[in-house]
C-alpha cells in the first residue's frame, strides 16, 4: 500500500487523481477511477451546466466514493458551473486554464475541497493566501493546455514555496512516475494520458489507439502566446504550425481550433481533430480497466521505492 496525507484528507484509498480532461473525462471514467480508489474527475471543459449535471448524476449513481469536477476557466459557463457544483455538493473541485480566486470562498463555504491546477509559483502563492486545500502543479509535459515549466523543476519549487499538499501532474503514467513525484515532495499524482486508455474511458477507439502508438517525439506544442496546447502530431498540428510560421492572429488560431477536440474524441478523426496527449503517451501501451491501471501503478511505485532505498549506505 502507498498512502499519503492526501488519502486521509479526501477519503480516497490511493493518492491518484484522474485528470479532468474536457470531452474525455466523462462520468463513466470518473466513476471507474473513484470506484478503484483514486479520485475520478469529470471534465466540464466548455460544456453547459445541464450536460455537466448529467455526468455528475452518472457518477453519483455508480459510486459512493469521493469524486471531482474540473472547472475550465476559459469556458463561457464558469459561473454557472460553480453554482452547479455547489448545488450538487461535489466533494472536490479542480480548476484549469485560469485563476479561480474569485470563487474560492464560495466553494469553501459550501464544504468543497478546492485543488487548482497551477503552472507557476506566482499563482501558487496567490491561491495559498485565498485558502485553497491543495494545488496540482502541472508541468508542460502534459497534454492539452500547458504552461511553460516542466514537472521536474516546477513541483519542488511549489512544494518549497507553499504549505499545502501538492499533487504532481505532467509526464506521469507509471509507478516510477508516482515514486518520482513523491521524491519531489508531492503527496500524490494526477494522470490524464494514462486514463485515456482506461477501458471505461468513452473516447473514440481511434484516439486510444493513437495514444498507444505514440512514441517519444510524437507530441508537439501548437498555439499562440499564453495559449499553448500539446497534441499528437497530425494534419491539424501541421496546419497550426503553418499559422505560427506566418504570425497569424489569435482569431485565426481560434477559428482553426474550434470544435477540433470534439472531432477527435467523438468522431475519432485523429487527422483533423485535436488529439491532446502528454509526452508520456509513449509509455502507455495497452487498454485496461481503471482498477488494473491504478493497482499496477501502486505496485510498481512500491517496488521502485524499495529498490532505491537500497542505495542508502550505513
Ligand atoms: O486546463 C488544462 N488543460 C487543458 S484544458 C483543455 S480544454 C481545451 N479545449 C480546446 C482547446 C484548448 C483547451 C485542454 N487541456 N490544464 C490546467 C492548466 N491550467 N494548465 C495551465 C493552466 C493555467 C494557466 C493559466 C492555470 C492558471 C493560469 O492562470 C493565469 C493567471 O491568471 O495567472
Amino acid at each position: 500500500m502507498i498512502g499519503t496525507e492526501l488519502c486521509s484528507l479526501l477519503g480516497i484509498k490511493y493518492p491518484i487523481f484522474q485528470g479532468g480532461m474536457a470531452w474525455i473525462a466523462t462520468g463513466e471514467l470518473a466513476a471507474a477511477v473513484s470506484n478503484a480508489g483514486g479520485l475520478g474527475i469529470i471534465g466540464a471543459g466548455n460544456a453547459p451546466p445541464e450536460v455537466v449535471r448529467e455526468e455528475i448524476k452518472k457518477v453519483k449513481d455508480s459510486t459512493d466514493n469521493p469524486f471531482g469536477v474540473n472547472v475550465y476557466y476559459m469556458s463561457p459557463h464558469v459561473d454557472e458551473i460553480i453554482s452547479l457544483v455547489i448545488e450538487e455538493k461535489v466533494p472536490v473541485i479542480t480548476t484549469g486554464g485560469g485563476n479561480p480566486g474569485k470563487h474560492v470562498s464560495a466553494l469553501k463555504n459550501a464544504g468543497i475541497k478546492v485543488f487548482p491546477v497551477v503552472a507557476s509559483v506566482a499563482l501558487a502563492k496567490r491561491l495559498e493566501k485565498l485558502g485553497v486545500d491543495g494545488l496540482i502543479a502541472e508541468g508542460m509535459e502534459c497534454g492539452g493546455h500547458i504552461g511553460d515549466v516542466a514537472t521536474m523543476p516546477l513541483v519542488p519549487q511549489i512544494v518549497r514555496t507553499v504549505n499545502l499538499p501538492v499533487i504532481a501532474a505532467g509526464g506521469i503514467a507509471t509507478g516510477e512516475g508516482l515514486a518520482a513525484a513523491l521524491a519531489l515532495g508531492a503527496v500524490g499524482v494526477q494522470m490524464g494520458t494514462r486514463f485515456i486508455c482506461a477501458s471505461e474511458c468513452t473516447v473514440h477507439r481511434n484516439y486510444k489507439e493513437a495514444v498507444i502508438k505514440a512514441k517519444d517525439r510524437d507530441t508537439v506544442v501548437t498555439g499562440f502566446s499564453g495559449h499553448y496546447v500539446r497534441v499528437l502530431k497530425n494534419k491539424l498540428a501541421r496546419e497550426f504550425k503553418e499559422l505560427e510560421a506566418r504570425g497569424a492572429s489569435k482569431e485565426e488560431f481560434e477559428e482553426l481550433g474550434a470544435g477540433r477536440l470534439k472531432k477527435a474524441v467523438l468522431d475519432g478523426d485523429i487527422e483533423n481533430g485535436s488529439v491532446m496527449a502528454g509526452q508520456i503517451a509513449a509509455l502507455v501501451n495497452e487498454i485496461k480497466p481503471a482498477k488494473e491501471i491504478i493497482e499496477e501503478i501502486i505496485a510498481e511505485a512500491k517496488e521502485v521505492i524499495l529498490r532505491i532505498s537500497r542505495y542508502i549506505e550505513n
